[in-house]
């Protein structure tokens, strides 16, 4: 079976639906911001993020499809997984899984931190079980969207009793591997609503790539939490003769430190440095691939407050930036007011 090519595309809601079928038939999953999509058929994966966009612009959405030559015309196969559904090319397959923490409960989980923790290892369990049957057992990127993420339960932050389970959960699946931790993004959304999760897997491994500037999350001392957050700061994905780049939701951090607390232009700024450190880091590791085109960004913003200060920091970078949106998030640290995640192709 031929690899297939891999397509991002920011496109606004309206219309979706009216797309003819032969557009549709290569459509991985659908993920919009706040919105349920409009999608043709049911066993389409889409994920609805709850993080609302902060510009008046059309109601967007994000579509991961393949791409379309004549090789690709195989059939997707859409399967699901309890609370998970998942659609797979011959190489790669695009999933999402939302579990209410109510549902959750049951004998033996009694409490907000043990259903919040159950549905954690809940989403896990089913995303591995997901890749597994697809037969893409690489991970490549995670989006992570937590109800209350700075809330607290049984005196601890649900951030970090998410991180618990999350490491549990990549442990019991024998994923306890630093080195392969996916590129992720973990940010808040409304109290109440589904932990919403959602990612890409292929057939082969990515390059993993940490930041020189910064700790791996994976080795963030234990005044963040008994249990680290397992993620890699970027990846790249070599499929169909392609390079593509995940960069997680950076933040402002240094070493391990968030810098610049209550400042948010100067986070902005610090964000997008260790955002071109990532780039170059890539470019580094990939060298011989083409190199990295124009950034897709996602800037999360704790603050509506604060979009046209980090939007001024992120029109510093416009030649290396093809798109953004601004969306409103909790971030996964008190004082950090934005986190900026990217997506770049290499242009053949
Ligand atoms: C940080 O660098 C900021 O827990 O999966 C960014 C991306 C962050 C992913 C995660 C957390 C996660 O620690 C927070």
């Amino acid at each position: 079976m031929r690899a297939a090519r891999l397509r991002h595309e920011l496109l606004p809601q309206a219309g979706l639906a009216d797309r003819p079928a032969g557009w549709w038939r290569g459509v991985l999953g659908v993920v919009s911001f706040v919105e349920s999509p409009t999608v043709p058929s049911a066993d389409l994966p889409t994920a609805v993020c709850g993080t609302a966009p902060l510009e008046e612009t059309d109601e967007l959405c994000e579509v991961w499809r393949i791409g379309n030559g004549s090789d690709e015309a195989a059939p997707l196969v859409a399967r699901s997984h309890g609370r998970l559904d998942c659609r797979s090319g011959a190489t790669l397959t695009f999933g999402r899984v939302s579990i209410d923490e109510r549902t959750s409960r049951g004998p033996g989980i009694d409490g907000e931190a043990a259903a919040l923790r159950a549905a954690t290892d809940g989403a896990y369990r089913q995303l591995f079980d997901a890749l597994h049957y697809a037969g893409h057992p690489h991970l490549i990127r995670v989006w992570n969207y937590l109800p209350d993420i700075n809330g607290h339960a049984d005196g601890e932050e649900r951030y970090r009793h998410f991180n618990a389970a999350r490491h549990a959960a990549f442990g019991r699946a024998g994923r306890a591997s630093t080195q392969a931790a996916p590129a992720a993004t973990a940010v808040g959304c409304a109290a109440g609503s589904p932990l919403t999760l959602f990612f890409l897997a292929a057939a082969e491994a990515p390059l993993m790539i940490e930041n020189p500037r910064q700790i791996s999350a994976y080795h963030y001392p234990p005044q963040y939490g008994r249990h680290q957050p397992l993620f890699s700061r970027a990846c790249v994905l070599r499929t169909a003769g392609e390079t593509h780049l995940f960069i997680s939701g950076t933040a402002s951090i240094v070493g391990h430190r968030s810098l610049h607390p209550g400042d948010v232009a100067a986070q902005a700024r610090e964000s997008l440095s260790n955002i071109a450190i990532l780039v170059d880091e890539a470019g580094r590791r990939a060298r011989g691939e083409p190199p990295i085109g124009a950034l897709r960004l996602k800037v999360y913003l704790r603050r509506r407050a604060d979009l046209a200060a980090a939007r001024a920091e992120v029109e510093r970078h416009r030649s290396i930036v093809e798109s953004v949106v601004y969306l409103q998030a909790d971030i996964c640290r008190e004082e950090l007011l934005v986190e900026i995640e990217a997506y770049a192709r290499a242009d053949a």
